[in-house]
Order: C-alpha cells, then structure tokens, then sequence
C-alpha cells in the first residue's frame, strides 16, 4: 500500500538561487490570487474563482525545476498554481479574468478553467472535473509511439479522485507504461465533502494507484523541496520508460471552495492550524531564514519585485482592448 515519502533533504544540496526561485515562485502564486480576489471586489471580474492560497508549495515544488516547456500539463481548477509554475505570463491569465484580448483565449474570457498554452505545453482542462483523466492519458501514450520523452503531469483534487474516470486511466496508464504523473491536490474536502466519506480507501488515495500496479506514495504538499524530490524520481522513472507514478499531495485550503463560500463547515481549530502552522511559504522562509541562506531583507525584495510584477501584469491585461465580436466564431467548426 501507498507508503509516506520521506527524505532527509540537505539544502547543501541546492544552489541559493533554486532556493531563493522556489520562494519567489511561491509568493508570486499567492500575491496572483491575493490580487485577482482583490480585482472581484473592485467589480472588475466576476464569476466563480477557486482560490489555490496554501497549496503554493505543491505545485511550485512539483513543477519549476523539473518540467520542460515540452512536458505536458493538465491544470485543476484551484487557483492559477501550477499555470504559474509552469511559466504562462502573469498578464495573459490576468486577461483571461478580465475578458481582454491580453488573455491565452484572446478575449474568451477564459477564467481559470478554459485557458490553455500550448506553447509552454499547459493543455488545459476539461470542463468537468475529471475528465481530463483520460485526455492526460491520451498525451502520454502519443509521446510513447512518437518515442519523445515528454512527461504529462495532470493535477486533480480529491474529489476529482472520487470519479470513474480516474480508474480508466489508471488502468491505460498501468497497462502501457505511460510516462505519466498523477498528482493528487488531497485538501481533504470537495465543496464540503469530506474526502474520507466519499472514498472506498481507506487510508490514502494512492492506494488506488497499487491496486493498478502503479508506483505512489503519499506526500506533505506543503513541503516544497520534499515535492520537488518526489516529482524529479517521477519524472526520472518516467523518462527512462519505467512508467507512471501517483502523488498524493496532502494540502489544505486556506479558503472557502470559492470566494464568497462561508467555509463553515470546517473545523476552525484544523484550519487555524494550517494556516499558522503549516503555511508553505511561511514555513520554507523560516528554513532558509534558521540555516542562515538568506536574511528578511532578501525575502522583502522579492516580495517587493513580485509586488511590481503583479502590478504590471494588471496594468498591462486592462489596457488591453476587448476582443471584436468575430473572435467568437474564431475556432468555430459547425
Ligand atoms: C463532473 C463534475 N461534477 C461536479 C462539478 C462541480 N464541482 C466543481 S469543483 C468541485 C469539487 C472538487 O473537489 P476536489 O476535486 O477535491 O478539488 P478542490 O475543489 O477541493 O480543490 C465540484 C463538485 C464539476 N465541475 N464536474
């Protein structure tokens, strides 16, 4: 069964400056979210948003330093996290929010769940959760026959977990030794589904993956060196042909499922917990800070040039015009 992924990291190991990315990375993800919630209070974008504040480390760990633009990638529909990580411009996923032509859609109006970038192999996502299961499988099995060593990464909440379509894959992914990563976002809770009341395992969501002959392991999500070291393995396994791997990542959102979600159904001591004392961000500064890699001023610069990103990207997705009215039968087929 799916064991616990343990390593005893030694931050000699890593250079300052992967170090000092990973943090930057993080607080980039989070001052993204922070400032898009802050746009739908001005007025200015409406719609659901899923706000990915807590789970930062997961995806940044998981993606900066081991995949390529050519690596695939199916994104969940919980913050702009992983599209971050995997380097797609702050401004066009602002633009997607805003409705400007500055956005991967060109004016669509994508909001999270309908924005792809190909370019830097970001896929997208299907529209319900989980379909993309199969997709992902799809993408994995062309770069077998095509004999690239592309890997597909698809991320999925727990609830995501729940549905058939993960077993299908699985079982292709399993059958044909598909260079493929399945990485489990377990904030245990869908909306306000507990995940151990709505899953036949037991212990962990990774113990389906051995059932389908998988390798897996269950991971702290929060930990962004201990994600970076479980998904370099995947992704090494996977390249030299040794097949998929499954990641249960355990996180835990500082938030509502959406904003504007009360959030009341969770213990407030469990979450007051994670916020305090579990925060990735929060919790990596005090690892560099304690071993003496960095000082608080390095932490305020980049928290400074990250806060002037953000306002650029902004800046730079409002100015943009509103598409013409023929984008929408761009892509059109019947
Ligand atoms: C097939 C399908 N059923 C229901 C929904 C509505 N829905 C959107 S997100 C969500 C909860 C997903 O939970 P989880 O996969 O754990 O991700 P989380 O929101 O916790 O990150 C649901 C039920 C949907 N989009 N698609």
């Amino acid at each position: 069964m799916a064991e616990v992924y343990q390593k005893d990291i030694q931050l000699d190991d890593y250079s300052k400056e992967d170090l000092v990315t990973f943090y930057r990375e993080m607080v980039k993800i989070r001052k993204f979210d922070e400032n898009l919630i802050r746009l739908m209070h001005e007025g200015k974008v409406s719609g659901f948003y899923h706000s990915g504040i807590g789970s930062e480390g997961l995806s940044v760990g998981s993606i900066v330093k081991n995949l390529r633009d050519e690596d695939y990638l199916y994104y969940n529909h919980r913050g702009c996290n992983q599209k971050i990580a995997k380097g797609v411009p702050l401004s066009k996923l602002y633009g997607d929010f805003l409705g400007t032509v500055e956005g991967t859609t060109r004016g669509l109006g994508a909001g999270i769940v309908h924005s792809a970038d190909t370019s830097r192999g970001v896929l997208g996502q299907a529209g319900t959760i989980g379909s993309q299961f199969n997709i992902a499988v799809g993408s994995a099995y062309s770069a077998k026959l095509q004999n690239t060593n592309r890997v597909t990464v698809v991320y999925f909440g727990d609830g995501a977990a729940s549905r058939e379509p993960l077993h299908g894959s699985l079982n292709w992914a399993g059958l044909y030794n598909l260079p493929i990563i399945y990485i489990c976002e377990n904030n245990e809770y869908a909306i306000s589904s507990r995940w151990d009341e709505t899953h036949s395992v037991r212990e962990h969501i990774a113990d389906w993956a051995w059932g389908y002959g998988i390798s897996n392991c269950v991971v702290d999500g929060n930990d962004v060196l201990l994600m970076n070291e479980v998904t370099k393995e995947a992704v090494d396994r996977a390249k030299r042909g040794e097949g998929p791997t499954f990641i249960e990542a355990k996180t835990f959102r500082h938030r509502g499922h959406f904003e504007g979600d009360t959030y009341d159904y969770v213990d407030q001591e469990e979450l007051k917990d994670w916020k305090e004392n579990r925060d990735p961000i929060k919790n990596f500064k005090n690892l560099l800070l304690e071993n003496n890699i960095c000082v608080e001023n390095e932490f305020t610069r980049v928290d400074e040039e990250v806060d002037q990103e953000i306002l650029e990207a902004i800046a730079k997705a409002e100015s943009s015009p509103m598409p013409d009215e023929k984008r929408i039968y761009e892509g059109l087929f019947a």
